[in-house]
């Protein structure tokens, strides 16, 4: 799966694209991710990329020129959405990510700053607005990044154990219900001890226990 990032901040992936299961899914062609510096699109000496909002309030919007021939390259590259990501979208979900993991080869990410975009970005490119939470973000980057990660889990391959993202909370084997406590070596630790029924080896036994833990 290729995901393309528009965004101001590209070096701010770096880190945690390079590590563990993001970075091996790339070295084995699982994901690819490609950034694209806004900033470079800008026409304005210095590379201006924000003004003021029209109407006044606080803050600063990212002007349009910049967001549009940014985006208008992407797509020569990438035919999949355009999805921005912002406090307004529909919430990032289990079921949203295994869709977009399921129905997209690629998809195009636009991380705004400051106060959000020019509305006429939304109208003329932006197929969906995506959010992470109702709270906002300095930047789009970080929501970003857990989209990325959300929806990677879903691309076969990624996960050492195909079904795990279905095993874990809110996946169909759990019946979307928030995961049972997990526990691991040592057997007691500050004089807790793991559940007797999860070293019994009594596999139905264990399944009834998680399931009357799940949430
Ligand atoms: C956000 C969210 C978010 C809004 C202004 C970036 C910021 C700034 N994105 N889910 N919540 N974005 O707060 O996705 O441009």
């Amino acid at each position: 799966m290729r995901f393309d990032v528009c965004t101001l901040f590209p070096d701010m992936f770096t880190s945690y694209l390079d590590d563990s299961i993001l970075k091996r899914a790339q070295d084995e062609g699982l994901l690819e991710v490609h950034f694209h510096n806004i900033r470079d699109y800008s026409e304005e000496k210095h590379g201006k990329v924000d003004d003021t909002p029209y109407g006044g309030g606080a803050g600063m919007l990212m002007t349009p020129q910049p967001l549009y021939d940014c985006i208008t390259a992407v797509k020569k590259l990438n035919k999949g959405p355009v999805i921005y990501m912002s406090p307004r979208g529909k919430k990032l979900s289990h079921t949203r990510a295994k869709r977009y993991a399921r129905r997209n080869d690629s998809l195009i990410l636009l991380c705004g700053r400051y106060e959000g975009i020019d509305e006429r970005i939304c109208d003329l490119l932006v197929d969906e607005e995506l959010s992470i939470g109702d709270y906002v973000l300095t930047g789009g980057e970080l929501a970003a990044m857990v989209v990325i990660d959300a929806i990677s889990r879903f691309i076969p391959g990624v996960l050492g154990d195909e079904n795990s993202a279905e095993e874990d909370s809110f996946g169909r084997r759990l019946g979307g219900k928030k995961e049972y406590p997990h526990y691991t070596k040592p057997a007691v630790f500050k004089g807790l001890e793991v559940p007797e029924v999860l070293r019994s080896g009594h596999h139905a036994e264990i399944e009834k226990w998680r399931k009357g833990k799940l949430r």
